[in-house]
């Protein structure tokens, strides 16, 4: 918008406004829009548009109330949401570094779950220590973007908002005064807020097909709405061979890796599943495990466990600089959800777009292993394949029993090695608990020491505790 009919605009909003509030006696004919005559108006309105200080000053206010104070008293649940914004240096793939950029020191940052309705209270903390400002955009507000503007180091800034509407919303880095925000953001600083349905999510309606007395006909199958859940964030990394971020490439779009939850390959086999699987920890049973050893602690590569015939419930976001075109190979997307409303069923692909999210409802009918991609070749082969096993499709269970790994035969091997951490969003109304959890993720060793403490199993500490297996 150029300078003249911006400022056209904002007079003409201001003006509209004005008559509003002030009971002004200008007509209709005279205030249309950007046809509006500056050099016809009343001195003293120029001047009360002055005072009034244009249309920044007034349009907040007539969006929705942000006022942390005003929202606590009104008998909403209040959910705190407290990150930092801190650099720091993370692995890639190659046994190489790059400079990241966190909320809370991982990537991505920290998931957000409220219920529809719910207060959302912000606050963000940059430490004295931080090198550069940052900012907070939540696109599960509706708000003015002046909220989001960075904050300097040694400071916090808090806002609030209501989530209104259901879904998966994208959180970034952001700020009109931030130099770079692709850079920060494509360094890893975003995140996901889940908004579950006020009401609940819906049972999941699968179609199938059955045959009686001879004829072939409809036989739709319904699943409770409770699913055990998953997060997935697509996102890309334009680096140096240094590990410093490129906006040449990015400019570009040639990008040197694709991360789902921040790691390429991250939810691939590693070396105990070869030992179980191949009873050689250096047999490789998949085509690209680069995550392998044990050293590697939590970002060791860790599988996706789910039982057969289990409602899974996917939290999918696209957070990068290129599209995703989500398939699971051998499966079909049962439902797919974007916002509160169903966009399709019984479907191959979707496409997400930058900053677009969508919640995928399926169940997986057979045992076996399952490779969860962006359907771009480019993408597959620089890290976007996520392989989710259902049931027991290596027929573990007998050795397992037999070595006192568990007790008694289960229906996904979670029960005994747990689900990722960085896939596993904090617990919400429809939620299946996980059997248990395993530190995985690109976090810095201080975040995993946390997590720990909280009880979750580091694995790269366990597994050379446990029995041998034949
Ligand atoms: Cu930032």
């Amino acid at each position: 918008m150029n300078k003249r009919i911006s400022m056209l605009f904002t007079i003409a909003a201001v003006a509209v406004i004005g008559a509003t509030l002030f009971g002004s006696t200008y007509t209709q004919t005279q205030i249309s829009g950007q046809s509006l005559d500056i050099s016809k108006m009343d001195a003293n309105v120029i001047e009360q548009i002055h005072q009034m200080g244009g249309l920044q000053l007034v349009m907040p206010e007539a969006f929705a109330v942000t006022d942390c104070g005003a929202l606590a008293d009104t008998g909403r649940k209040v959910v705190e949401f407290n990150v930092t914004g801190e650099s720091v240096t993370l692995p890639i793939m190659g046994g190489k570094t790059y400079n990241a950029m966190t909320f809370s020191g991982q990537v991505p940052g920290p998931t957000l779950r409220v219920t529809q309705g719910d207060v959302v209270k912000m606050t963000l903390t940059i430490p004295a220590d931080e090198v550069t400002g940052h900012g907070n955009d939540m696109h599960a507000s509706q708000m003015s973007a002046g909220n989001f503007e960075s904050v300097n180091p040694g400071e916090s800034k808090t806002y609030c908002y209501i989530a209104e509407s259901a879904g998966t919303f994208k959180y970034h880095c952001s700020g009109v005064h931030l130099i770079g925000m692709d850079q920060h953001v494509l360094s890893g600083m975003y995140g996901i807020a889940i908004v579950d349905p006020i009401n609940g999510y819906k049972k999941l309606a699968v179609e199938k097909t059955a045959v009686n007395n001879g004829k072939v006909s409809l036989d739709r199958q319904f699943y409770d709405a409770d699913a055990l859940e998953f997060t997935l964030q697509y996102n890309q990394l334009y680096l140096t061979p240094e590990g410093n971020y490129d906006a040449g490439k990015m400019f570009g779009h040639q990008n040197t890796a694709t991360v789902v939850n921040g790691m390429q390959f991250g939810y691939v086999p590693n070396m105990l599943h070869n030992i179980l699987v191949k009873g050689d920890a250096n047999k490789n049973i998949f085509v690209a495990q680069p995550w392998n050893g044990l050293e590697h602690k939590q970002y060791q590569s860790q599988l996706l466990f789910v039982e057969n015939d289990q409602h899974v419930r996917l939290f999918v976001e696209n957070q990068g600089n290129e599209p995703v075109f989500f398939h699971i190979v051998g499966e079909i997307l049962d439902r797919v959800t974007q916002g509160n409303r169903v966009q399709s069923a019984a479907t191959e692909t979707w496409l997400l777009g930058g900053s677009q999210g969508m919640i995928v409802d399926l169940v997986f009918d057979e045992p076996g292993a399952y490779a969860a991609v962006n359907h771009d070749y480019a993408a597959i082969y620089t890290g976007a394949a996520t392989v989710f096993v259902a049931g027991d499709p290596f027929g573990l269970n007998p050795r397992l029993v037999d070595a006192g790994v568990i007790p008694a035969p289960v229906p996904s091997y979670a029960y005994a090695l747990g689900n990722p951490s960085d896939a596993v969003p904090p617990m919400g109304m429809n939620s299946i608990a996980h059997p248990a959890v395993n530190i995985h993720g690109l976090y810095t060793d201080e975040v995993a020491s946390e997590m720990k403490d909280a009880g979750m199993i580091p694995l790269w500490e366990v597994i050379p505790t446990l029995p041998p297996v034949p």
